[in-house]
């Protein structure tokens, strides 16, 4: 009998120490704030893999750019000084012009529409970032974006000189466009950029204006619904090939759970966002027909850009979205 017992202690004793051996902590940088929802989606992926593989791999999540700041998280994560992270896809446009894809202004404007074109990218852009030593994990669409200002706006002349906070190589292409002068701006320091005038409008979702608290400084949101741009999560190749194939199927499982969480909640937030600008007495209302047709013509110049920049395999892409 005590044999028995002794040798289930040691059997127990060498488990514990393979899964202490085995066992695994993975950084995740993530470029907003911890109460935006993508963050809260990231946390609740993190919680499932570290549950999910009963802490053999625990992932633990930095939001806010604490960690790595936005534009510094997919370097990161390609050269393994962490393992994973989250980041604003269209942020690396100027790098390839496939990244992009989400920000080309009216193409996909609802929901619906921003997923069939996100399910037509997806295999050429995995392919893009397995090129860059990077493991596509899954992603969720922002809010349908519309124009911030602090004050009245109903044509393209009224954005003259206007400071505007770009996020991308779209955003800020518009800026010029419309006569205004960009200046790029992560989300995590707009709420100062807007109090100390260094911009003065910009384009965005409604929920990065209330997490911001935009109305601190700024007056009229117009809704445009121009695109729904996405935030991905990514691995460094290595450390997947690293993962067994049990962990592997942990990390999808939790990856299809957090896609589809994220798309949800990021509906959802939509209409309780620009609720919440109103509340906070901004004027919320939809652009008037002169000023989203002079929109409409940018974008008409905007999506010729991008074909000529994307090649082939963007045409690939609007073709197979035109035609679903
Ligand atoms: N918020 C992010 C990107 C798109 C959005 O709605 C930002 O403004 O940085």
């Amino acid at each position: 009998m005590n044999k028995i017992f002794l040798g289930t202690l040691t059997a127990l004793g060498l488990l514990f120490s393979v899964n202490s051996v085995l066992a695994e902590k993975w950084d995740m940088p993530m470029g907003y704030s911890a109460t935006n929802f993508h963050s809260q989606t990231g946390a609740e992926f993190a919680a499932c893999v570290t549950t999910g593989t009963a802490g053999e791999l625990e992932i633990v999540t930095h939001p806010g750019g604490s960690l790595f700041s936005g534009s510094d998280i997919k370097r990161a994560v390609q050269t393994g000084q962490t393992q994973i992270g989250e980041r604003l896809l269209s942020a690396h446009q100027n790098e390839n012009a496939l990244f992009g894809f989400d920000s080309i202004p009216f193409l996909a404007t609802s929901f619906e529409d921003a997923v069939a074109l996100w399910e037509v990218a997806k295999p050429e852009l995995s392919s893009l970032l397995d090129s860059q030593n990077l493991h596509l994990l899954y992603s969720v669409p922002w809010p349908p974006q519309g124009l911030y200002f602090k004050k009245e706006v109903n044509a393209v002349a009224d954005m003259e000189g206007i400071k505007f906070r770009s996020y991308n190589t779209a955003t800020a292409r518009i800026a010029e466009l419309a006569g205004m002068n960009p200046v790029q701006i992560e989300a995590a320091e707009i709420s100062q950029a807007f109090a100390t005038g260094v911009a003065e409008s910009m384009i965005s979702s409604g929920s990065t204006g209330y997490d911001r608290k935009v109305w601190e400084s700024l007056t009229h949101f117009y809704e445009v619904d121009a695109w729904l741009p996405r935030n991905y999560v990514f691995v460094n190749k290595d450390s997947w090939e690293g993962l067994d194939d049990a962990t592997k199927n942990i990390m999808n499982g939790c990856a299809s759970l957090a896609e589809y969480a994220g798309y949800w909640r990021s509906v959802h937030y939509t209409q309780f966002t620009l609720g919440e600008l109103a509340k906070n007495g901004m004027i919320v209302q939809r652009a008037n027909e002169n000023l989203a047709n002079e929109l409409r013509g940018f974008g008409e110049i905007m999506t010729a850009e991008w074909l000529e920049n994307a090649g082939e395999s963007g045409q690939a892409i609007i073709d197979s979205f035109l035609a679903r």
